[in-house]
């Protein structure tokens, strides 16, 4: 997959792209991910990308025409870009779960526009065919780190990265239900013993104990995962 990213921030990808797993993918040539300077592409003497909004208030409002400048740049210097799909990384977008992870982990091509201030000109999202992305219901300080989430949640997904693809196949969220306990050495552990059906070797009996676990785990935890009547509320007090 190729990624290219519009941002004003590129150095802050910088170690989260190169450690771990998207280390690991990029290595293996599955990820490539191109950062793009917005402010490059700012028609202004000094550089600047952004300007105070029309009708007054608070904060500032990233102008139109370094933006297309930089998509129209970048997508004659890579035309597969076409046949990608287009984001904006926006609070009010359409909320990253696995299942949109998946459909993004399809394509071969991603773009990643990124916002800072108050957004962007009416006439980005009205003259660009971009597709708003938001990675949950919280402020963030702009859009760089929600670019990584979505980088990371697709590129785990691509074939031949995690190199065990059964790990992925069998992932919490995946099914609707938390990951269940993992235990490793040492056996006691100031005090607190590995459960018993852990070392009875009886396959049959540990996928049982396990996914039992799984279930209290979500019922305890994430009840929305499980029970369709608690109103999608979540972290919610348990009531029995
Ligand atoms: C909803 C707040 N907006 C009211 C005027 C202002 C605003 C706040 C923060 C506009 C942009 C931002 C920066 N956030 C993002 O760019 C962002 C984001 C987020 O804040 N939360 C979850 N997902 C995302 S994706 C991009």
């Amino acid at each position: 997959m190729e990624i290219d990213v519009i941002t004003l921030f590129p150095t802050m990808f910088e170690g989260v792209l190169n450690e771990s797993i998207l280390k690991i993918a990029q290595e293996k040539g599955r990820l490539q991910v191109r950062l793009h300077q917005l402010r490059d592409y700012s028609n202004d003497p000094h550089h600047k990308v952004d300007d105070r909004p029309y009708g007054g208030g608070p904060g500032m409002v990233i102008k139109p025409e370094p933006v297309f400048a930089a998509l129209r740049d970048v997508e004659g210097r890579h035309p597969s870009i076409a046949k990608g799909r287009r984001l904006i990384l926006s609070p009010q977008g359409r909320v990253l779960n696995d299942e949109f992870a998946q459909e993004l982990s399809q394509e071969e091509n991603l773009l990643l526009l990124c916002g800072r201030y108050e957004g962007f000109d009416e006439r980005v999202h009205q003259g660009l065919d971009l597709e708003e992305v938001s990675v949950g219901d919280y402020v963030l300080s702009g859009g760089e780190l929600a670019a990584m989430v979505v980088i990371d949640a697709v590129t785990r997904l691509l074939p031949g990265v995690l190199g065990n693809d059964q790990s992925i196949a069998s992932e919490s969220f995946h099914e609707g239900r938390l990951d269940f306990p993992q235990y490793t050495r040492p056996f006691d552990f100031e005090g607190r013993r590995v459960p018993d059906v852990l070392l009875s070797g009886n396959h049959e009996r540990i996928r049982h104990w396990r996914e039992n676990e799984a279930f209290r785990k979500t019922y305890e935890k994430r009840r929305d995962l499980v029970d369709f009547d608690s109103g999608g509320e979540r972290n919610s007090e348990p009531t029995v």
